[in-house]
């Protein structure tokens, strides 16, 4: 008898693919919903049935939540997974599906709840014993509040928003007079994400990694961790490549850390695989940020380094069994890494690249594994996640792993669309990651950018020269008589192209592209404010405008000292990438 007849999953791509094949082995009916445009896609495809859920992204919205329990009646779920989307850290939905009678494969809805709320979160930790990053349990009430704290924690500070997660509403606070537009700013970012304007205050640590620990519960009380995961390279809050084990984590550090994540855990009354985010500091100090409580896009390398399946173990809690094993049962075996593959254009400073996936192939062979959404022919839809697959490898060490990751990013084919591939492969290149630094900075950094692009022709783009003009390779899927034909056709470089280049390598070039005196726009947004005048003299890196992209708020600063002319932007219009803000010439007897 299976644990489940059949079990839903309210999610959509690669996870949704990954769930499907675990219930699979499970011996446990597949159920997929979607909506409009991932009707075509591999999610759909995988499942033993699918159902059409609505049209867009908005999967939050009550309505969509309704119909999922609704379709999972219909066709005779007995559970819903909700994968990592945003349906997994909803206390209301999981008390829905409960209330419904179904099982909900994930935590309790309490947990979530508190877990959700940051100042609740780091309150009960406290409380707990958990070491949490020193700062206020309660919301901070106005700029003056920002400034009296800074004085008391020590700057710099870090303005979070409450309600928030991830990153999103964090704000840096250096000295006094930035408290003002700081707090603003950070209350609009909650806002605008989690309509929640709320935010609290932590001491800011300069270079920290971010270090997390997978833990598992079962509804008997126990709680084992299953070590820890490295997520310190980041692009704006979004991780970019995990590994474990942490190069900064020793085994008694592992110990340590494994400890409070149980502790913690406990003190919510945690059921399912839910990870404790922390910060570790240079100096080995490690304080609690919060606890994501479901099923991560990066449980894969923990999976590789403990032979255990996460979404398994999931499965079984939810179906009332006792954890398959205790912890003295956990070996951690050799050393895994994962890069996200995103749809995403790093030569454009990471901009969406949707489009139809027109070649793809996967790399193979010992110690790796790919977790996809799509297939030749898939369409990567404007709108969600641009997480397409994630590549994970295991070797014996870290730079066994390092190596069989060049490798496999080499045999990895993606036509038709941008990807992250070539700045993987630069970046797992770079000194920072050998040494296994922090590469804070260099994640950034427009030569990190070039030479992904650099990688990145060496497979596709500028393919060949012709009477001097480059070409590029252009791949497209046509159809005869109603068959598919894969087409490369080598077509010149648009005219504006070389121009484009040129451009984009002065954005963000910062104090040493000093040579140029235009400000340009990194990114496509909304003007939110600005903060200089026609005439003014501005100092480098002094701020010149706010640029609100995918509702994050971006500062424009001046990338030398001079004097502001030619100041083409106003507060609620729009800019598009690599437009030129201003003019910042030297100042006369400079
Ligand atoms: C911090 C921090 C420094 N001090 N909090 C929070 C969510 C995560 N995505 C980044 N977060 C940070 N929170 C305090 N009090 C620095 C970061 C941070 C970071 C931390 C580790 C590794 C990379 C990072 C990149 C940006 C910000």
């Amino acid at each position: 008898m299976p644990l489940f007849s059949k079990v839903l999953v309210a999610n959509r791509g690669e996870i949704a693919v990954r769930i499907f094949r675990t219930l699979r082995e499970l011996g446990i009916g597949t159920v997929a919903v979607y909506s409009e445009v991932d009707r075509g896609s591999l999610h759909v495809a995988a499942a033993d049935e699918a159902y059409l859920i609505g049209s867009g992204p908005a999967s939050e919205s009550y309505l969509v939540q309704e119909r999922i329990v609704e379709v999972a009646r219909h066709a005779g779920a007995e559970a819903i997974h909700p994968g990592y989307g945003f349906l997994a850290e909803n206390a209301d939905f999981a008390r829905t599906v409960s209330r419904a009678g179904l099982v909900w494969i994930g935590p309790p809805g309490s947990a979530i709840e508190v877990m959700g709320s940051k100042t609740a979160a780091r309150d009960r930790m406290q409380a707990a014993g958990v070491p949490v990053v020193p700062g206020t349990t309660e919301p901070v009430e106005s700029a003056d509040e920002v400034a009296r704290l800074g004085g008391e924690l020590g700057w710099p500070i870090a303005i979070k928003a409450a309600a928030g997660g991830g990153g999103k509403g964090l704000k840096v606070v250096r000295e006094t007079d930035d408290a003002e537009r700081a707090y603003e700013s950070a209350r609009r970012e909650g806002e605008a994400y989690f309509s929640d304007p709320t935010v609290y205050v932590e001491r800011y640590l300069e270079d920290p990694r971010h270090v997390e620990v997978q833990v598992l519960a079962d509804t008997f009380g126990s709680v084992i961790h299953l070590g820890e995961r490295d997520c310190t390279i980041q692009r704006r809050h979004q991780k970019l490549v995990e590994e474990t084990p942490s190069p900064a984590v020793d085994p008694e550090l592992r110990e340590r850390i494994g400890a409070i994540a149980v502790e913690a855990a406990k003190a919510v009354g945690y059921r399912s695989a839910g990870t404790i985010e922390g910060l570790l500091s240079g100096e080995g100090e490690y304080f609690f940020l919060e606890m994501n409580t479901r099923i991560q896009v990066e449980h894969t390398v923990t999976e590789m380094v403990t032979g255990l399946d996460l979404v398994r173990e999931q499965v079984l809690i939810a179906a009332g069994e006792p954890l398959s094993l205790s912890q003295e049962d956990v070996h951690l075996s050799g050393h895994a890494i994962e890069c996200r593959i995103n749809a995403e254009d790093p030569s454009k400073g990471f901009l969406p690249s949707p489009g139809r996936i027109t070649s793809y192939r996967e790399p193979g062979g010992p110690g790796v594994r790919v977790d996809s959404g799509v297939a030749a022919g898939s369409s990567v839809p404007e709108l969600y996640d641009p997480l397409v697959a994630k590549l994970i490898v295991q070797g014996v060490d870290r730079e066994h792993a390092r190596a069989r990751m060049l490798r496999a990013l080499d045999e990895f084919e993606i036509g038709g669309i941008t990807t992250l591939l070539g700045f993987h492969r630069a970046l797992l290149e770079h000194p920072c990651f050998v040494e296994g630094a922090t590469c804070h900075g260099v994640v950034e950094s427009e030569l990190l950018a070039e030479r992904a692009e650099q990688l990145s022709h060496e497979t596709t783009s500028v393919a060949a020269m012709s009477d001097g003009l480059p070409l590029r390779e252009r791949l497209s899927a046509v159809e005869l008589d109603g068959r598919l034909f894969e087409v490369k056709a080598l077509v010149p470089e648009p005219p504006y192209a070389e121009l484009a280049r040129k451009r984009s390598e002065r954005v963000g070039g910062g104090a040493q592209g000093g040579a140029e005196d235009a400000v340009i726009t990194p990114m496509q947004g909304t003007v939110l404010a600005v903060e200089v005048a026609e005439g003014d003299e501005v100092e480098a890196g002094q701020v010149i405008c706010i640029v609100e992209a995918m509702k994050m708020e971006n500062e424009i600063t001046a990338h030398r000292a001079g004097v502001i002319s030619e100041l083409s932007v106003e507060a609620g219009r729009p800019v598009t990438t690599g437009q030129v803000i201003c003019i910042v010439a030297p100042a006369a007897g400079d």
